[in-house]
C-alpha cells in the first residue's frame, strides 16, 4: 500500500493548542480504539501526557472481540495506566470516569484544601485519533449532546471546554495522528477503524488487507454476513469479488464492481455490522 499522508495542517495546529493548554490540565483521558489498542495510541500524545495522572479509555468496546480486550486491558494496566472500558455509544462503563478521575487527582484534591481551595474543578483534557469517540464519550458523560460528533475523522474543528458538574470540567479536543508511522500496518489498522479520510487512501487495497487478516483470524463473521459457501481456499481478492457479487454490485457491462464492494466491506466493519473484531493480537 502506498504511504498514507495523514497529518494535515490542522493537527500540528491542534497539537500546538493542546500544548499550550496542558498546564491547566489535572488529568489526561486518552481515548483509544479497542478494536486497534496499539495503533489508535499516538505516540505524541503519550509524550505530552507522560507528566500528567492520566487514564486509557479502551471506547468502542462494543465492536472489539471481548477476549482481545480483556488481553489488551491486562497489558496496558501492566504497564502501569489505569484503564476503563466504555461503550459511549450505550454509556456502558462512562460513570466509572469520574470516581477515578478523582482517585487520579487526590492528591491534588488534599494538596489544593489545605491551601482552603475547596471543589477546585478537575480539568480534564479528552484526547485521541480522530474519529475515536471523544466527543461522543464527552456528550454521554455530561448527558446531553453539548459537542459536535460524527462517524468521520475531523469533526471536532477547535477546543471546547463543557462543564460536567461543578467539580468536574472537561475540554474536548480534534483528534490527532501522528506525522509518521513506523510500519504501514499500524497506517491500515487506522484506515480500517475510520481515523483516516477515506479520499487520501485505496480502498480496494485496504479492503483486500482487511479480509487478508479476516480470512485468518474471524472467517465464519465474513461467511455469514455475505452468505458465502467457503473463502478458505480463496485469495483475498476473490473474496472481494465473491462479495461483489453476493450483493449484486456490477458495473455497467456487467463488471462486478469492486470499488463499491470495498466500501461496502468497509463501512459495514466500521459499523460492527459483521460482528465484532479485533485488529491486533497481543504479542
Ligand atoms: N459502536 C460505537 N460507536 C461509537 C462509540 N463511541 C463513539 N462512537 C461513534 O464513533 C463516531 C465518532 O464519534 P465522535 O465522538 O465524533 O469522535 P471524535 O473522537 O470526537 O472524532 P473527531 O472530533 O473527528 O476527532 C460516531 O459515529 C459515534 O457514534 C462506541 O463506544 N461504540
Ligand atoms: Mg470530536
Amino acid at each position: 500500500m502506498n504511504d498514507i499522508q495523514w497529518y494535515p495542517g490542522h493537527m500540528t495546529k491542534a497539537k500546538r493548542m493542546m500544548q499550550e493548554n496542558i498546564k491547566m490540565i489535572d488529568v489526561i483521558a486518552e481515548l483509544i480504539d479497542a478494536r486497534v489498542p496499539m495503533s489508535s495510541k499516538n505516540p505524541d500524545i503519550e509524550d505530552m501526557a507522560r507528566h500528567k495522572p492520566r487514564m486509557i479509555l479502551f471506547n468502542k468496546i462494543d465492536l472489539a472481540d471481548s477476549t482481545e480486550t480483556k488481553k489488551w486491558v491486562k497489558w496496558y494496566e501492566e504497564k502501569g495506566f489505569a484503564v476503563i472500558q466504555v461503550n459511549s455509544k450505550t454509556g456502558q462503563g462512562v460513570q466509572q470516569f469520574i470516581d477515578k478521575a478523582r482517585l487520579l487527582c487526590k492528591e491534588k484534591i488534599e494538596r489544593d484544601k489545605k491551601r482552603g481551595l475547596i471543589n477546585r474543578p478537575i480539568r480534564t483534557m479528552v484526547v485521541g485519533i480522530p474519529n475515536v469517540g471523544k466527543s461522543t464519550f464527552i456528550n454521554k458523560l455530561v448527558g446531553k449532546a453539548s459537542a459536535k460528533t460524527g462517524n468521520k475523522p475531523g469533526v471536532t474543528k477547535g477546543k471546547q471546554w463543557i462543564k460536567l458538574k461543578k467539580d468536574v470540567e472537561l475540554l474536548d479536543t480534534p483528534g490527532i495522528l501522528w506525522p509518521k508511522f513506523e510500519d504501514q500496518t499500524m497506517g491500515k489498522n487506522l484506515a480500517c477503524i475510520g481515523s483516516i479520510k477515506d479520499d487520501l487512501i485505496d480502498t480496494v487495497e485496504l479492503a483486500v488487507s482487511l479480509l487478508e487478516y479476516l480470512k485468518e483470524h474471524y472467517p465464519e463473521l465474513i461467511i455469514k454476513k455475505y452468505q458465502l459457501e467457503t473463502i478458505a481456499e480463496k485469495e483475498s481478492y476473490q473474496i472481494l469479488e465473491a462479495i461483489a457479487l453476493a450483493r449484486n454490485l456490477k458495473k455497467p457491462g456487467n463488471t462486478l464492481d469492486l470499488l463499491r464492494a470495498s466500501n461496502r466491506l468497509l463501512e459495514e466493519f466500521r459499523n460492527g455490522k459483521l460482528g465484532a473484531v479485533t485488529l491486533e493480537i497481543v504479542k
